[in-house]
């Protein structure tokens, strides 16, 4: 990237953030994705900070706008209704739900992988004298949403999801034995309107979504009642996004907590549950952090980019180099969702082996501080040419890096701004 004019990708980086506002919430691209979701809304943040950090604070606000009364800060939020997206309010039907209290913006019912600490922590560090007065009210809001992640989804130290979509990571190999153990029966008649967007090769299949959409229907029957999913759902997997994800965040709200004057017992005792958490999902056989089925015990046997989120949060473990050598030495752009030598891997298919900027973000940042320097160096020079190459999409093929899903996609100019692009500072992004 050496003599490389970053000026007009930052510009059209800004211009896709700007395109995508929506008036105090981002949505992740137009058409595809009409609502706005619970981290791609963190990242756009995140982005909006290195041009506008007014802006930054008040993504992050109306986001919380929507936290329900448990804690729980939901996947999407529906603001508007827009018909070109499936599932809409009216499937989840959460306005009956026992967590969600006073709050009235409509939602979904699950949430999303905890960045949003970890984000608001950077860019309040970014201009401290400007986000002081932001952050005061948010931290205790920020405070109840992990209460309930660790109430509600670590009973075991890791972090579980409920549901696909909670990681982030919807179609991941990751989930594929808990996913066979449903049996779709009594799923209303749909439409999915993902595929009128975008082609179909880069989407779940239709096993998926009859099971996506199963899961809602069986958690909805109960009220969204967290006691009542995690006792009866067949689906509850520890994952490594979230565990990774909580416990950076924890570790943030700590640095925020000294910095505000506030108590750290409790945030003490969230980091030493979830880093016993995380060290259950170690799979010696895979030679990296995996997924866990809680209803059988088993490991996912996957090798994923989330994989690689342990430096992320923040543990000095060796353990994973060698695996990371080896995805590393057969990628041509890495990081790639899924091991490109697993039975699995399918270069186009949304996260069973696409790179996404996101993910190479937390993972190339963690490994940077706990000195994998070559190792980070390597994948944020991979982001940038994939951008560069191939544009601000939604993901890429890892092989000879097509661009794939959405297009002028908000966390990808995000990501590009706060970090992959050389004209990108050491502020709100960090290297
Ligand atoms: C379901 C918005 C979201 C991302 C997820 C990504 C995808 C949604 C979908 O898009 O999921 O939440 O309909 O496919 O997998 O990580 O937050 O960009």
């Amino acid at each position: 990237m050496r003599d490389f004019d970053a000026a007009p990708l930052d510009a059209e980086a800004r211009r896709i953030l700007q395109l995508n506002d929506r008036g105090g919430y981002t949505v992740p691209t137009a058409g595809l994705y009409p609502y706005q979701w619970n981290w791609d809304s963190a990242f756009a943040a995140l982005g909006f900070a290195s041009f506008d950090i007014s802006r930054a604070w008040a993504e992050i606000e109306t986001l919380l706008t929507g936290q329900w009364d448990n804690g729980m800060v939901p996947h999407i939020l529906f603001h508007r209704t827009d018909p070109g997206y499936f599932p809409g309010p009216d499937v989840w039907g959460t306005e009956t739900a026992l967590g969600r209290g006073t709050c009235s913006v409509p939602s979904s019912g699950i949430s999303q992988p905890p960045v949003l600490a970890s984000l608001a922590w950077r860019i309040y560090r970014a201009d401290p004298a400007a986000g002081r007065g932001r952050l005061v009210p948010l931290y205790p809001r920020l405070l109840a949403y992990h209460r309930w992640i660790i109430a509600a989804r670590a009973e075991t130290g890791a972090v579980v999801i409920t549901h696909p979509w909670e990681a982030g990571r919807d179609n991941a190999p990751d989930w594929d034995e808990a996913m066979a153990g449903i049996e779709p029966l009594g799923v209303e008649p749909y439409t999915r309107r993902d595929t009128s967007h975008v082609d179909a090769r880069m989407r779940p299949t239709k096993e998926d979504y009859d099971r996506f959409i199963w899961l809602v229907q069986f958690a909805r029957d109960r009220r969204w009642d967290e006691a009542a999913i995690a006792a009866e759902s067949p689906f509850r997997v520890a994952d490594p996004t979230l565990t990774f994800t909580a416990l950076r965040s924890a570790r943030d709200l700590k640095a925020m907590a000294h910095e505000l004057g506030e108590d750290e017992a409790e945030i003490d005792g969230w980091i030493t549950h979830l880093e016993a958490g995380a060290e259950t999902l170690w799979n010696p056989e895979t030679g990296a952090y995996d997924a866990k089925n809680l209803r059988t015990g088993n490991f996912a046997g996957s090798v994923s980019n989330a994989s690689f989120l342990s430096w992320w949060g923040g543990l000095a473990d060796d353990r994973p180099r060698a695996t990371l050598a080896r995805i590393l030495g057969q990628s041509r752009h890495a990081l790639p969702s899924y091991d490109p030598e697993g039975p699995k891997f399918d270069s186009l298919r949304y996260w069973r082996g696409p790179v996404w900027a996101v993910m190479n973000f937390m993972a190339a940042n963690g490994m940077a501080e706990q000195g994998l320097t070559e190792e980070a160096a390597r994948i944020r020079a991979d982001t940038a040419r994939l951008i560069v190459e191939n544009g601000f999409a939604e993901y890429f093929d890892p092989t000879d890096g097509t661009p794939a899903g959405g297009a002028t996609f908000t966390w990808t100019a995000a990501v590009w701004l706060a970090w992959a692009s050389p004209s990108a500072g050491t502020g709100a992004g960090g290297r």
